[in-house]
């Protein structure tokens, strides 16, 4: 393709859309060229495409970046974050100024390497790893949907569009992302395709031969292939895919690195920065004659006015709120309030009574259901789902109805088969505002969704996550759905909340601790199978929030102690009461979340560890267990995979047993002794 020239096309009377649309590249090329990092390549092939929907389309006011009806614009193709902070910078977005430009990935700066949500105003989501934001917008454009359906177009009427390139559509979320939207018929939702046949191998046709239209058309959306250096025709094509009754694909046909005269179509303007003589070069050949960073006053100007064009619709629509509500509070105000509401307090306390009182024997799934039920009634915001695993995870709710496609008042998706791309689109849900998403999957596939789990922790947005099934105890399914690493693994992520509650009660504080997380995502870790209630009474504090408790404590010193969770809390209280027997004084602690745990003091930990020999117990393999049982600890656990068995023989073939842990315990205590004499 060849460099076109549009300089006669004026979208505006005052400022050419070719100069507003050099503006980006060159605010790209010069921060790139000063980061000596970052990808040019893609904001100066999308500067066109970027400049008609943001002064034409995008319904947004810079003053206000979260200003709930505002449409949402997510770079899913975040290597190309320089077309998004210019775009911030030139528009108005308080704090992303030039020195921001400037200072381009380099630390402390607004302007990090991949656009990050909490961390520039203007960024609706974190991207970078490729897909996501395709998955995430898909959330975001659901969400738009449902809130509308509850509360109808005065409230809530925007639209979600999205750039994704050929990467964010090569990755297999994409497919489960598109095919979950145009199930649902998500027409505010526009994914305009950076169609430059360009990643950085080199031609995309080394390793790719989808007829893209094609495929979206196959999966329920509108496609078309437009010029995507012509204004005209991006312009109509998002005029037309705004009236679409489906999702709509616009692949626009660019040029990556446009207006590099050497460069230009091919890798080589992808990811790296020009360098100096191309830099001129294509100054030259855009007609840019300005130094590095520097924007004609006038089209500043211009683009400043764009970004204050919202903020007439952002008043009035506010007006419209102040009218739904007596002083200001609905259920509108009470939805996207992230706060919980005095009838959920209510409904929790209702259940702790019950299970405290009636001490049930039953899998933790299945209290994750009572929970549910309860919950459900008294949070009218909280929206269910299961990746095609509704009747195992135990997730919808008896008054909860599925969502569908012309049925958009419902509460529970059914995401089907695709669990990454239900995770992705709960984080975009979240990021949207107006529900509390959870949804199940056996945590054994937590592998197939963790990318999207990351971004959750990341960007520190309330998602829950309802994994059942969570260890050899699941039994005969055999080894392909038992999870064994899982647990580990998902520790290791930052910022993660993993419970694993011992008993129905513990399910029932886990929830209220997922649910009182506005900054953390949770894994809630459920048994398949029956597990006794060991808690006396309730109490009022939520113990599942300290992390570890202790719920047997010996008479007199202790000789041991045995940390458990989960499933393994019931054997640690037999093995406790067998060393009882052997004048062995041991006490029992639950562990479910040891994020939390590690969130108490110094002191609580001690108190709750103890100063002598541990033994750890859980149905799973060692990872971090070593730090809290210390250098004479035991670990009792899995070495490796389970096996298809019911779960009593699995627990027998594999050590799990009270009798094991009493062997532990032993040698754990004679080690502690050894070290002691020999110190
Ligand atoms: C999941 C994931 N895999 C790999 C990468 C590394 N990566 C960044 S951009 C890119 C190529 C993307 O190609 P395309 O979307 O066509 O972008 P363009 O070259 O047009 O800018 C790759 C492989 C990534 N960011 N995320």
């Amino acid at each position: 393709m060849t460099a076109h020239s549009f300089s006669s096309v004026e979208i505006h009377p005052e400022v050419a859309h070719a100069e507003m649309a050099n503006a980006i590249r060159f605010l790209a090329i010069d921060a790139v060229e000063k980061a000596k990092s970052g990808h040019p390549g893609m904001p100066m092939g999308m500067a066109d495409v970027a400049t008609v929907l943001f002064s034409r389309f995008l319904k947004f006011d810079a003053a206000d970046p979260s200003w709930p009806d505002r449409d949402r614009f997510v770079l899913s193709a975040g290597h190309g974050s320089m077309l998004l902070y210019a775009l911030l910078y030139l528009t108005g977005y308080e704090g992303v100024t030039l020195d921001q430009i400037k200072t381009f990935r380099q630390w402390g700066s607004k302007t990090p390497g991949h656009p990050e949500y909490g961390h520039t105003p203007g960024v609706e989501t974190t991207t970078g790893p490729l897909g996501q934001g395709i998955a995430t917008a898909v959330g975001m454009a659901l969400a738009e949907r449902l809130m509308n359906a509850r509360f109808g177009d005065e409230l809530v009427n925007h639209f979600t569009y999205v750039i994704a390139g050929d990467g964010c559509l090569m990755e297999g979320i994409s497919h489960e992302a598109i095919s979950l939207a145009g199930h649902l018929r998500l027409s505010r939702l526009i994914v305009l395709f950076d169609d430059n046949e360009i990643s950085i191998d080199g031609a995309t046709s080394l390793s790719c031969s989808d007829d893209q239209l094609a495929r979206f058309r196959a999966s329920g959306w509108s496609a078309c292939r437009i010029d995507g250096h012509d204004p005209r025709a991006i312009a109509a094509a998002i005029e037309v895919a705004r009236t679409s009754d489906r999702p709509s694909l616009i692949a626009c046909r660019t040029v990556i690195g446009y207006g590099a005269p050497t460069r230009q179509g091919t890798e080589k303007a992808h990811g790296a920065p020009l360098g100096a003589d191309e830099v001129a070069k294509t100054r030259q050949a855009l007609g840019w004659e300005h130094e590095p960073f520097e924007v004609p006053a006038s089209v500043v100007a211009r683009w400043r006015e764009i970004g204050a064009d919202g903020h007439a619709a952002r008043r009035a629509w506010i007006e419209r709120t102040r009218r739904v509500g007596s002083g200001g509070r609905s259920p509108f105000h009470d939805a996207l309030n992230k706060k919980l509401p005095g009838a959920y307090a209510d409904a929790v306390a209702q259940l702790r009574a019950r299970f405290g009182a009636e001490r049930p024997n039953i899998a933790t799934r299945q209290a994750s259901q009572h929970v549910i039920n309860l919950i459900a009634e008294a949070l009218p915001n909280l929206l269910g789902g299961s990746a095609d695993l509704t009747h195992s995870n135990l997730t919808q709710a008896k008054t909860q109805k599925p969502v569908r496609a012309h049925s958009l008042e419902g509460n529970y998706i059914h995401y089907g088969v695709r669990e990454h791309g239900m995770a992705a689109a709960m984080n975009g849900i979240a990021l949207h505002g107006g529900f509390i998403p959870y949804g199940g999957t056996f945590l054994t596939f937590a592998d197939y969704n963790r990318p999207a789990i990351r971004l959750a922790a990341l960007m520190r947005i309330r998602v829950i996550h309802v994994m059942t099934h969570d260890s050899i105890g699941l039994g005969e399914d055999g080894p392909t759905h038992q999870p064994v690493e899982h647990l580990a693994s998902l520790r290791a992520i930052p910022n993660l909340l993993v419970f694993r509650p011992a008993d129905a009660l513990e399910t029932v504080e886990a929830w209220d601790c997922a649910l009182r997380s506005e900054t953390s995502p949770s894994i809630l870790c459920l048994s398949r199978q029956a597990l006794p209630s060991f808690r006396d009474g309730v109490a009022d504090t939520n113990l599942v929030a300290l992390g570890a408790y202790v719920i047997v404590e010996p008479d007199g010193p202790r000789d041991v102690t045995l940390i458990a969770t989960g499933s393994e809390v019931s054997i640690a209280l037999q093995a406790a009461k067998l060393l009882g027997g052997q004048g062995v004084r041991a006490a029992v602690v639950s562990a479910p979340c040891f994020e939390l745990f590690r969130q108490q003091s110094r002191e609580y930990q001690v108190k709750v560890l103890g100063r002598g020999p541990r033994v750890g117990i859980e149905a799973a393999v060692e990872g971090d267990w070593s730090r809290w049982l210390g250098d004479d600890g035991e670990f009792v656990g899995m070495t490796g995979f389970g096996a298809s068995a019911p779960a009593e023989a699995l627990y027998r073939a594999f050590g799990m047993t009270p009798e094991a842990v009493v062997s532990a315990a032993k040698r754990s205590i004679e080690r502690s002794l050894v070290s002691r004499l020999g110190a």
